[in-house]
């Protein structure tokens, strides 16, 4: 069960509701979990918890967000506090959504994780969020990090829940994979979670998830895909995602890491460019992009579509396409430009951003297709 409340008194919100989901149980008679979300008007900030009957019949409740993780022991009742409050700092990333099981003699500490960058095992960027894990000898630690249930899904973040159904175990977490789904429009997603027991403590396999099956790739003129994608302005900010410019999705209302850019608070470059380059030659003749903006044209601020770009293609250097179309930069429809057929290894997008007194605009993209004359297969 997961509800979402408005915090005005927690005592008086929270104490019914957590004796009903105590009290509550399902037609063959397992007690129900109750798995919440408190926005909490005076902190402006949402606060998980995950009250969980760990074992031997002791009650336990972690809760937190950005990074502050924090426990202590409940009465039976479920909502009397009982010990003093501790806090976790040993598990990087953690970032909400903690659920605690216990196992055998071991205890179990999931959560959603975010330890961002290039390099990071759970993260490429900010919004994204990996299931990661801990593991102690008492529900309330000290916890060591153990490393990743499951990799970032298609939802920015992913919240876990694990249980024990007939001997076996199930992660539960949810993704944007639904018809109609996106990154605030959930649906649940159930994997058998299973353990690697020759290992001390015992460590949770990562999960590859069950995926719905997909319909075969059409032949397509678009050779974006196969394409590794660079930037002049690498590596890029942390809230945004290379790997979006070409991964084929257009949204509406993109977040971050569902754009390249390159804003930052501190400043914005005069321009950029994003590279691609195929493993071998391709042979082109148009381009389509998605530029994204939250600023009109000639704005020094924000982010806002580009003063003017082009397209380069190397052949011994880099040279303008020739014969290109024109250059558009409304953000409302993509962008289409055609150009007389090269063949080559790489193409490049120059941008010129915006700008106004002297300071310029970010720019930003969230789908860039190179198209050949004709068909290929996938
Ligand atoms: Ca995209």
């Amino acid at each position: 069960m997961h509800a979402t409340l408005l915090n005005n008194d927690r005592r008086l919100r929270l104490g019914p509701l957590l004796r009903t989901a105590t009290d509550a149980s399902d037609s063959e008679g397992h007690n129900i979990t109750l798995y919440y979300t408190i926005y909490d008007k005076d902190q402006r900030r949402p606060e998980q918890r995950s009250p969980n009957d760990a074992a031997d019949g002791r009650v336990y409740i972690y809760w937190g967000t950005f990074g502050k993780l924090r426990g202590m022991e409940l009465e039976r009742d479920m909502v009397t506090p009982k010990g003093p409050v501790i806090d976790v700092a040993s598990l990087p990333g953690f970032f909400e959504a903690p659920w605690l099981l216990k196992r055998n003699s071991v205890y179990y500490l999931l959560y959603a994780g975010n330890n961002t960058g290039p390099s990071s095992p759970c993260t490429p960027t900010l919004y994204h969020a990996c299931i990661a894990y801990g593991t102690a000898t008492s529900a309330l630690g000290p916890w060591t990090y153990r490393g990743i249930v499951l990799e970032p899904v298609s939802s920015t973040t992913s919240h876990p829940g694990a249980i024990e159904f007939k001997g076996q175990w199930y992660l539960t977490y949810h993704t944007a994979d639904a018809k109609d789904g996106g990154h605030f429009r959930r649906s649940v997603a159930i994997d058998e979670l299973t353990w690697d027991d020759s290992v001390q403590p015992p460590a949770i396999k990562t999960i590859t998830p069950t995926r719905a099956p997909q319909p075969a790739p059409s032949p397509s003129r678009n050779v974006a895909k196969r394409a590794r994608a660079t930037s002049s302005n690498e590596p890029i900010p942390h809230q945004y995602w290379i790997k979006a410019l070409n991964d084929g999705r257009v949204r509406n209302n993109p977040l971050p890491p569902e754009l390249w850019g390159n804003w930052t608070k501190q400043g914005r470059a005069p321009g950029a460019w994003l590279e691609y380059r195929w493993p071998e030659p391709v042979t082109i003749n148009a381009a389509r992009v998605w530029f994204w903006a939250d600023q009109p044209s000639g704005s020094g601020s924000g982010v806002a579509p580009p003063k003017r770009w082009r397209l380069e293609y190397w052949h011994d250097g880099w040279h303008a396409v020739p014969g290109a179309s024109r250059y558009g930069v409304a953000t409302d429809q993509p962008q289409e430009t055609t150009f007389d057929t090269v063949t080559t290894c790489c193409l490049r997008m120059v941008l010129e951003a915006s700008s106004s007194n002297g300071s310029h605009a970010g720019l930003a993209v969230q789908e860039w297709e190179v198209l050949a004359p004709g068909d290929r297969a996938p």
